[in-house]
Formats: structure tokens, sequence, C-alpha cells
């Protein structure tokens, strides 16, 4: 009979039409990864951008679908959302005001989507990441491995970058290991970044080490100081891609994630990055290491920080 041939393409909804929501809706499309619904509050961007994407793909050579939409209903039964609604940071604005901003318009999106795909894998992407994810877990009432935030992709990738370049190596020679929240306080482990699988700490000098960890921590900043007008969009929009990728393949790749802890590492309660195993059942294992005890410290001093962000956002009382 026909129906065991029909094949249904996975869905991914993109939330927030902007620099991040495009790229990652772009790339995703460009790899066939799934029909994709791009959504945001604005009326006719969503629908403009999918149809210039769409209408990409004779010469890119791809088969996906991309719609543009402002109405949640389209994006009914989708596999994964990527959540990347809210405001940057304009001047003259506190870290508290974006904050409670972004909590209010992220919890907004995850009820009217957990309306409409009450199964879906929730990806967060929007700053201040590790209280947003958790805004996220809080309204949607999803198990923990359902809702994963998208940082430690980007920094490791930074990362990636910056010791290829300093080695004059292939990119494909490198990994790179960063764990923490995301923001001035993530922690870069050179001794678990390598080129070809020796340490980069066997490679370079202290200071060169010392310096690509710097760069890597300040790396979001450094590129809001040369567009002045906004922040990075194509490595953050090529990150998500790739946790989308490995749920959506279910490839069970290890990968930074922003993960909600329940005891590993020594956390409970808190979302922080630290290596996870994605696939089809989204964040499928958390990869746990014995840290040094300047790391642990460092990672102490990171949790602290999200501390902070949470609270001020259970303050707000969203959930
Ligand atoms: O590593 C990471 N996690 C990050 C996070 C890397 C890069 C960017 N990061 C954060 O993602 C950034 O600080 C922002 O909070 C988000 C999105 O960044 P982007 O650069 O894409 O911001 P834009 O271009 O301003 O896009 C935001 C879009 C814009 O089109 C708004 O109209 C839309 O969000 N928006 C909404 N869509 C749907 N629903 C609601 N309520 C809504 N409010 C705004």
């Amino acid at each position: 009979s026909s129906e065991s041939s029909v094949f249904t393409p996975k869905k991914i909804t993109v939330v927030g039409a902007g620099n991040v929501g495009a790229t990652a809706a772009f790339l995703a499309a460009q790899k066939e990864l799934a029909d994709i619904v791009l959504i945001d509050v604005v009326e006719g961007v969503p629908q403009g951008k999918a149809l210039d994407m769409y209408e990409s793909s004779p010469i890119q050579r791809f088969d996906s679908s991309v719609i543009g939409t402002n109405d949640y209903a389209d994006t009914a039964d989708s596999d994964l959302v990527i959540i990347t609604a809210g405001i940057a940071r304009k001047p003259g604005m506190s870290r508290n005001d974006l904050l409670s901003i972004n909590a209010g318009i992220v919890a907004e999106v995850t009820r009217n989507i957990v309306a409409h795909s009450p199964n879906c894998i929730l990806l967060v992407v929007t700053n201040p990441l590790d209280a947003m994810v958790y805004t996220a877990l809080k309204v949607s009432g999803f198990p923990k491995h359902r809702v994963i935030g998208m940082a430690g992709v980007l920094d490791a990738a930074r990362m990636r970058a910056f010791i290829a370049d300093e080695l004059q190596v292939s990119i494909n020679n490198v990994h790179a290991f960063v764990l923490g929240g995301h923001g001035d306080t993530m922690v870069p482990l050179p001794r678990y970044s390598t080129v070809a699988g020796i340490p980069i700490t066997e490679l370079l000098p202290d200071e060169r080490v010392q310096a690509i960890c710097e760069r890597t921590a300040d790396g979001g900043a450094e590129i809001v100081r040369l567009l002045k007008t906004g922040s990075a969009f194509y490595a953050p929009g090529a990150s998500v891609v790739q946790m989308a990728e490995a749920i959506i393949r279910d490839n069970k790749r290890i990968l930074p994630c922003c993960a909600y802890l329940e005891g590993e590492y020594g956390v409970d309660g808190y979302y922080l990055g630290v290596p996870c195993k994605l696939g089809a059942g989204g964040l499928e294992a958390i990869v746990e290491l014995d840290l040094t005890e300047d790391e642990q410290r460092d990672l102490s001093r990171s949790l602290e920080a999200v501390a902070e962000l949470v609270k001020a956002v259970d303050a707000l009382r969203l959930y």
C-alpha cells in the first residue's frame, strides 16, 4: 500500500526572523534537515525572508520548503523549535532590562509553541542564554532532555578558529572544549582542547594558550565592537544548526550544550554549559569529567553569575 511509502519530512520552526533566526533557517534548509517555518511578530519580514530563501533553492539545490508566518497555527507539530526571539541591548539599557524583556518574550513564545507542538524539542538561543533556557523549561513543563540551550558550540567554534589560526593548521584537526555559562565567566578548557589529539598546552606556550582563552571568552563582544549595531549571527546560526542536525538525524554527537543539571558537576537546579550527547531524544546524556581544582573554581564562579540571572527571572513570576 502507499501508506508506508509516504515520507513525512521533519519540521523545524525558527522563532524570530532576525539575524540569527534567518541565518539558522537558511542553513537548515540548505542541509535539507526539515521543512522550515520562520515565525516573527513583525508582519511581512518572516514571509519575505522565507520566500527569498525558497527562491534560492533552485540554485542551492534543496527540496526543503521554507515558509514565513505570524501565526502559530502554522508551527503545529514541529519536531524541533529554535527560539531566537528577543531584543538586543540598546544604549542606556541595563542587563536586567534586557533580562526582563526577553524573559517575557521567551515565556510568551514558549506558551504558544507548546500549545501547537506539545512533543517538540526546544532549542533556545535568546540571551541571557542560561536564564532564558531555564525560563523555557519552567514555562513549557517539558522534561529537561527536551529543553536545551545553544552557547557552547559557538564558544568552542570560536576557540577552534583561534587555535587553527594560531597554529596554521586545518580547522578539521582542531577540537576545543568550553564549559560554564554563556558570558564573561565561561570556562575554556585548554587541556581538553586538541590539535590532532594533542592538547594545545603541549603545542603552545602558556601565554598564547591564555590569550586564546581570553579571546574566546570575549568573542561575542569582539564582534559587537566591530558591528556596533548588532551582535554575531553567522557563527551562532551555524552553531544552532549543528545541534539541530544532531537531533534531527539522531547523530548521537557529543557537543557542548546548555543543559539542566541535577547533581552533575556538583550543580543542582541550574542550566550550565557541559558536554552532552544529542540525538532524536534531545539531550540523551551528560558527559561528566573530573575537573582540576582551578577548573572547578572557575565553574563555580560561572555558576554564581548564572544563579544571579535565574534569581532575577524567578522574581518576574512568569511561570
Ligand atoms: O550563543 C548564543 N546563545 C547567542 C545568543 C549568540 C548570538 C545571539 N544571541 C542572542 O540571540 C541575542 O542576544 C538575542 O537575544 C537573540 C537573537 O539575536 P539576533 O541577532 O537574531 O537579534 P535580532 O536580529 O534583533 O532578531 C530578533 C528577532 C526580531 O526579528 C524580532 O522581531 C523578533 O526576534 N521578536 C519576536 N519574534 C517572535 N515573538 C516575539 N514575541 C518576538 N519579539 C521579538
